[in-house]
């Protein structure tokens, strides 16, 4: 890998991923709909709209390898997610194809399948149960990096990420943390993994109360090194005790719950 691309550059993991990934690759182009920070030694900034396929094709020219995090990050109505997570990453994708990217990190989330209930534990093969129009738009970027990886041979991995931050901040995010040394391994397992077509892994550290069975990913040579457990006993004190029943049933805690109208928690 020579230049590789950060999308979403100036969000919260762009930015970690930024510093944990300096020096590693000779150019790391950072890319956002903002200006992300000037560039320093070995870097290139650039300022693009996902949904301007123009802007994305100049976005991607030259680059070995992606790393797409952009996009919108959360739930939003219908026309943004729209516009940033499918829009936006079928221009991603099929501007990589046509300047002959061949690896893509695709940034999906634990929302893909947030309506596996709590109780059971599930891999990488289950089928998508989205909790959200952004966990629709997740699933969508899995199958569409799925065609990307049979039809046009590049070489994608999925990663279905947790909660990142620098420690898990309530009850639910004990189960899908994942530190930043973490996800920075994974990432570079997604780039350097000289065998790799199309994988889907779970972007969480060591918990010892995850509810990802992870052996796709150990299966990569993914060895974490934090587990939650460390901060559960600080965590748990502060959770308040009235949780809603349907964000404390299901994976995907409140983005199930909102917007939420069936009469019970199917299994
Ligand atoms: C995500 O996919 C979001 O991008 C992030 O902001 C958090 O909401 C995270 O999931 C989570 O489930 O905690």
């Amino acid at each position: 890998m020579q230049r590789v691309l950060i999308t979403g550059a100036a969000g919260g993991i762009g930015r970690a991923l930024r510093e944990r990934l300096r020096g590693v690759y000779p150019v790391l182009r950072l890319s956002d709909r903002v200006l992300p920070a000037p560039a320093r030694d070995g870097e290139e900034i650039d300022q693009t709209d996902l949904a301007d396929m123009a802007a994305v094709e100049r976005m991607v020219a030259n680059c070995d390898g992606i790393i797409h995090l952009g996009g919108q990050s959360g739930e939003a109505e219908w026309p943004v997610i729209l516009q940033s997570n499918i829009v936006g990453v079928f221009n991603v994708f099929e501007a990589a194809r046509r300047a002959g990217v061949r690896r893509i990190v695709m940034a999906t989330s634990n929302h893909a399948v947030g309506f596996y209930p709590r109780a059971q534990t599930i891999d990488h093969r289950v089928v998508p149960r989205p909790d959200s129009r952004y966990g629709v738009s997740k699933a969508f970027s899995e199958a569409l990096a799925s065609l990307y990886a049979d039809k046009h041979g590049i070489g994608f991995l999925c990663v279905r990420i947790g909660n990142f931050g620098d420690r898990p901040i309530d009850k639910r995010r004990l189960a899908i943390w994942i530190s930043p040394r973490d996800l920075t391994q994974l990432v570079r397992i997604g780039l350097e993994h000289p065998d790799l077509r199309y994988e889907i892994v779970y972007g969480v550290s060591n918990n010892r109360r995850s509810w990802y069975d992870n052996t796709n990913a150990y299966r990569l040579g993914y060895r974490p090194e934090d587990d939650s457990e460390a901060y559960a006993a600080a965590v748990l004190a502060a959770e308040p005790p009235d949780a809603d029943p349907i964000a404390e049933h299901y994976q995907g805690g409140t983005f199930c719950a909102a917007e939420y109208t069936a009469k019970a928690p199917s299994a």
